[in-house]
């Protein structure tokens, strides 16, 4: 043992007197299961900190008996205070709290208004330890309040600023049966203004601890431990989510102001089962702070109690950030360079070889040629059978797709033209020119081509509120439509947000495209942007700037990235990126490479590799994936992907040597299917490898012939 460990031991052994001493005064025994906790929680630290565990039996009984000695002596004076903050709705009982827990009435309480105006402190002795209590003004749980919560809670981090708080207690009513999240605007704003690090070391106080439980579903009164455990965990999930952290577990304590209430032989105030509450919540608070003073000295990077509590601090989910840094993104594209060579067009205009155009023509001719159709009624459709209901809708899809496969021939051409233009040192500022062009040519008139005059489907008019509020006439570029949420069971109408797209050029010339949905439902909003600019350079390169805000768990992720994409062969596209994402108070870094090979029209190779990393943590992963177009692409937007993706990521700093690989194979054409295997070391990989080779290569076999057939 080095001259460090050893002062290490003595300041843990120090606590652990304290500690112990603290026990003593509040009368309860070193035998009790929260200070068996503590205890064993400061030995854990301690072997945490040295890289080992260890068990100091001995040094454990040491510490006992001269906490007692030191107790019965009263010579040696007992260095701990503590400051306790008080937070919660008006009229819940925090000035009450304030009483008991001195014993005596130092504050003004009132049934019937809002009793404290301004932030107090208070201070006194309890059994020896200095306290000192901030109590606060009431906070009120509307939305429309929570500017006026503001106000206080400003008043409460300014005072905070001065006197630092050890424990934070928020004070709610056991008796108060809120089963919704009423509670949630208000839990937000004393996270948006105090920080939401303000619920990692608080202490949830339900006061009017001695009502009677109500009836449960049976009709007999619940048992109290149901009752307490039932509205305990309502507070806890509504400041977990408040917190945005889910593995939030903060202690209860209970809490019992009456004066009236029954007292034990030493006069402390006792609950219905036996709970002697006044020492339980100052030993809960001892507690707390104990830990987080052993937590300094040991100097852990969490300086919180949080963790040893139980609860983790918040790592950025790696693996997640990762995987949405590997998804490729196409660049934005200026509405004129839709069809042109850039570093990221989806098709080549090189494609339209002179055998398509032969095939074009005769497809032309196919779609002039057909026989004239006159599209039916609703009431008339309503008449057909069964079978000629779907002879008429095969025939009108067939017919749309040839129209669309004309335009689509038509204006790979004019870019073709455009180009050839281009080449030959001619100008072009926009469309309009060349289809001026084309009609003084005398060619064909190119656009608009009118869609056949179509009958709305049936699902237009009807119930569904998916459709009733669609733009049937687009005024503007933007895109707006409900977001369908198939699963959702307690929707009535079966959509819960919004989703809004827009392309635009920002200066006429850099393309920008903006996608934003929002979803909310009874318990959770749901934010999630994509924003990207590019700009072009030459005719094959274009860099791509964005800005995307994404939820992770409960928690925003603000995402600034960058992408440069080359075209550097015919069919070969190769992307390097970067990203740098905001969450919380971490800053992930991420770095990929992409490279997309076309291998004949339909079939594409993508594979991308790249790494995020964060607080000395870091995640690498691999994703391959091949992509199937649809026969009639780019009419047919059919694509069938087949995904393999690796990912490795430590699984905690602490242990080091423990990984943890995921395998998934991804497998879509609408039909989607995946599989998922997850695995813990790298040798057994290899195995679930060649294990799934083979399912993937059947399944792929049977997507193959579907799709030739
Ligand atoms: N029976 C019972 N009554 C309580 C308890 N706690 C508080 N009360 C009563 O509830 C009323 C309001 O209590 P206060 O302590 O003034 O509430 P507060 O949270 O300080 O309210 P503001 O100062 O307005 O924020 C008072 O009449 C208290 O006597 C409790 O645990 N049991
Ligand atoms: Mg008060």
């Amino acid at each position: 043992m080095d001259e460090e460990e050893k002062k290490l031991q003595e300041n843990v052994d120090q606590i652990k007197v304290k500690f112990l001493r603290l026990v003593h005064r509040l009368g309860h025994s070193p035998e009790d299961l929260m200070v068996e906790q503590v205890l064993y929680r400061l030995s854990l630290a301690e072997g945490i900190r040295r890289g080992r565990q260890i068990g100091r039996a001995f040094g454990l009984e040491n510490a006992k008996k001269k906490a007692l000695q030191l107790e019965d002596e009263g010579k040696e004076p007992l260095d701990f205070s503590c400051n306790i903050l008080l937070l919660g709705k008006t009229g819940v009982g925090k000035s009450a709290t304030v009483n008991s827990i001195f014993g005596e009435q130092k504050v003004s309480t009132s049934a019937f208004d809002p009793a404290t105006t301004s932030v107090r402190e208070i201070t006194g002795i309890v059994g020896g330890v200095k306290v000192r209590v901030i109590d606060t003004p009431g906070l009120r749980p509307s939305v429309m309040d929570q500017a006026a919560n503001k106000r206080i809670l400003e008043s409460i981090k300014k005072h905070t600023k001065r006197c630092q708080p050890d424990i934070v207690l928020y004070v709610d009513r056991l008796d108060t049966q809120a089963w919704d999240f009423n509670d949630l605007p208000l839990l937000r704003s004393i996270a948006v203004s105090m920080g939401p690090s303000i619920w990692f070391n608080a202490i949830v106080g339900l006061t009017h601890a001695a009502s009677a439980p109500p009836d449960g579903s049976s009709g007999n009164p619940l048992s109290y431990e149901v009752f307490v455990n039932q509205r305990s965990r309502v507070v806890q999930h509504a400041i977990r989510q408040a917190a945005g952290d889910m593995r939030l577990m903060n202690p209860v304590a209970l809490v019992e102001n009456h004066p009236l209430c029954r007292r034990n032989r030493e006069g402390q105030p006792i609950l219905p089962n036996g709970l002697s509450w006044r020492t339980q919540l100052l030993l809960l608070c001892y507690s707390s702070k104990i830990l987080s003073e052993a937590n300094r000295i040991l100097k852990l990077q969490d300086p919180s109690p949080s963790k040893l509590f139980g609860f983790r601090t918040r790592s950025p989910p790696l693996p997640f950030l990762l995987s949405s840094l590997l998804q490729s993104k196409a660049h934005p594209k200026l509405a004129t360079d839709q069809g042109i060579d850039n570093g990221d067009s989806d098709f080549d205009v090189d494609d339209l070889s002179e055998a398509d155009k032969e095939e074009e023509e005769g497809e032309e001719d196919e779609y002039d040629r057909l026989p004239p159709f006159k599209p039916l009624r609703k009431a008339q459709i309503a008449k057909l059978t069964k079978e000629q209901r779907r002879a008429y809708y095969d025939e009108y899809d067939y017919r749309v797709k040839l129209l669309q496969k004309k335009q689509w021939k038509e204006e790979l051409r004019r870019a073709q033209e455009m180009k050839k233009r281009q080449k030959e040192g001619q100008d072009f500022s926009s469309f309009d020119d060349m289809a001026g062009d084309y009609d003084q040519d005398g060619a064909p008139a190119t656009i608009p081509v009118p869609l056949p005059d179509m009958v709305l489907p049936p699902t237009f008019d009807c119930d569904n509120p998916a459709y009733r509020y669609r733009f049937l006439e687009p005024t503007s570029q933007l895109l707006s439509r409900p977001v369908l949420d198939s699963h959702g069971w307690d929707h009535d109408c079966g959509y819960d947000g919004v989703s809004v797209e827009d392309n635009l050029a920002i200066a006429g010339k850099f393309p920008a495209g903006i996608a934003a949905q929002i979803t909310k439902d009874k318990k959770e909003f749901n934010i999630h942007l994509d924003s990207s600019i590019a700009a072009k350079h030459g005719e094959t390169g274009s860099t791509l700037a964005g800005f995307d805000i994404q939820s992770v768990g409960k928690q925003l992720a603000y995402v600034l990235r960058s992408e440069t994409k080359l075209k550097n062969l015919r069919r070969n596209k190769t992307a390097a990126g970067v990203s740098v994402t905001f969450l919380g108070e971490n800053v992930a870094t991420g770095l990929k490479v992409e490279d997309e090979l076309m291998v004949g029209k339909r079939l594409g190779l993508v594979a991308s590799a790249g790494t995020v990393r964060a607080q000395g943590d870091a995640a690498y992963g691999a994703n391959l994936e091949v992509r199937l177009r649809d026969k009639e692409f780019p009419i047919g937007q059919d694509l069938s992907t087949l995904g393999l993706s690796l990912m490795r990521w430590r699984v905690s700093v602490l242990i080091g040597r423990g990984t943890k690989m995921t395998t998934r194979v991804g497998l879509n054409n609408k039909r989607s299917g995946q599989i998922t295997i997850r695995i813990n070391s790298s040798e057994q990989l290899q195995i679930a490898l060649m294990g799934i080779l083979p399912v993937v290569a059947s399944i792929y076999r049977g997507i193959f012939s579907e799709d030739s057939g």
